[in-house]
């Protein structure tokens, strides 16, 4: 097996890391044989329980392009490595997304389904996230929903998924599963574990006229978890959303619901030039209905201002803990107002580390 030093050689530098952070300096010895020979009898080995999780916690301090890591320590993990068909793995996700959404007070979770072995993949989720919009093409060459997803919309078209007898904006996609066991099937998610908030702003009564909304809970779905050599090519996880995810990107950017003409209009703007700002006087509008309607319904959600401060503060304790922080600037620094946040005025680290998560295709790191 080609695989097998490359496996071990991360099996290893792996736990380094565990020993190091739990004072266990040298004393793992055994479990460093059993590994050895674990891989060297099947290509992989399983990690404990506690391996797991300090795993998927270090992947999560490790996201470079995530702003919200100073809570990593308490992320909740959710152990079903014995889960691989694509009905059970399906259940699981829906029973995170009521677990992870606890009527709005969101908490960070991760689910592990069966890793990846040489011989048998583990399964995998096709969705970006376990609740996304439906996007579909309209007869005058428009787009209803979200036009992000028109191709994934048509996919799972074709494996039978049927949308809503009246098509709306924000309808919700099926979970699209795949695993060696069952194949690729499809799944509606129940209502009940999609927490939405409809959108309206604290002085513009014609805002909620709009009808937008978004869903409560990202919870990204499509990325590999790297830990010490084993892949985990099916482990949703999710947070809160930072407001100006969905009010300066879903909502405003022209290839997604491109709201700001819209806001724009019903504000009264002069829309004539670019220089009277009124696109980015509509964003801030926006972007203000999105943190109030959040609030309002008691769905967690931060704004950037807050969220750059608890990562600078995050940065500065992995330094008293005598680590580095990788991040990507171009990630960190929020979309709307960036100088006014504290991540826009410095550099960061960029050092890759591991764990990690990678998206799909990049995998085999
Ligand atoms: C990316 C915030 C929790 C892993 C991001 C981004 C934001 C963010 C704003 C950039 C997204 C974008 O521009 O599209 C937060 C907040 C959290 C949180 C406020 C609240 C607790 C988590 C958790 C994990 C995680 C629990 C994993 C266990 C990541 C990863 C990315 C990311 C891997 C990069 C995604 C990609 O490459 O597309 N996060 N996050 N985050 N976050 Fe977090
Ligand atoms: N921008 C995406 C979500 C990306 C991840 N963001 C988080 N992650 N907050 C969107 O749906 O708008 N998280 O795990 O909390």
């Amino acid at each position: 097996r080609p695989e097998q030093p490359d496996v071990l050689a991360q099996a290893e530098e792996f736990l380094d890391l565990f020993e190091k952070e739990h004072d266990l300096a040298g004393t793992l010895q055994s479990r460093r044989r059993w590994i050895r020979a674990e891989i060297e009898a099947t290509g992989t080995y399983v990690h404990t329980t506690a391996e797991l999780v300090f795993g998927a916690r270090v992947a999560w301090r490790n996201s470079a392009r995530c702003i919200g890591r100073l809570y990593w320590k308490s992320l909740r993990v959710r152990d079903f490595r014995a889960v691989r068909g694509s009905a059970a793995v399906a259940e699981r996700c829906v029973d995170h997304l009521r677990a992870a959404t606890n009527d709005g007070r969101v908490r960070p979770t991760i689910s592990v389904f069966a890793a990846d072995a040489p011989d048998r993949p583990g399964p995998r989720i096709w969705n970006e996230q376990l609740i996304r919009y439906a996007g579909y093409r309209t007869e005058d060459g428009g787009v209803l929903g979200d036009p992000r997803y028109l191709d994934f919309t048509e996919t799972v078209q074709a494996l039978g998924w049927r949308p809503p007898a009246e098509r709306g904006a924000f309808d919700v996609l099926p979970l699209v599963i795949d695993s060696p066991e069952e194949g690729t099937r499809w799944f509606e998610l129940p209502r009940s574990v999609v927490h939405e908030v409809e959108l309206h702003h604290p002085e513009l009564p014609w805002f909620a006229e709009l009808g937008l909304r978004w869903h409560t809970v990202p919870a990204i779905a499509n990325m590999t978890m790297v830990i010490g050599g084993v892949a985990y090519s099916a482990a949703p996880f999710n947070g809160w959303y930072m407001g100006t995810e969905i009010g300066a990107r879903n909502l405003a950017d022209h290839d997604r619901y491109a709201m700001l003409p819209e806001v724009a209009r019903r504000m009264g703007l002069d829309t004539s030039a670019e220089q009277t700002l009124w696109k980015d006087r509509a964003l801030v509008e926006l972007n203000r209905a999105v943190l109030h309607s959040f609030d309002r319904a008691g769905a967690t959600i931060t704004d950037h201002h807050t969220e750059s401060e608890r990562f600078l503060t995050h940065v500065r304790r992995e330094e008293k803990a005598g680590r580095g922080c990788p991040a990507d600037w171009s990630w960190i620094v929020p979309p709307l107002s960036g100088s006014l946040t504290p991540v826009f005025h410095r550099y960061y680290d960029t050092e890759e580390l591991w764990p990690n998560f990678v998206l799909d295709d990049d995998a085999a790191r």
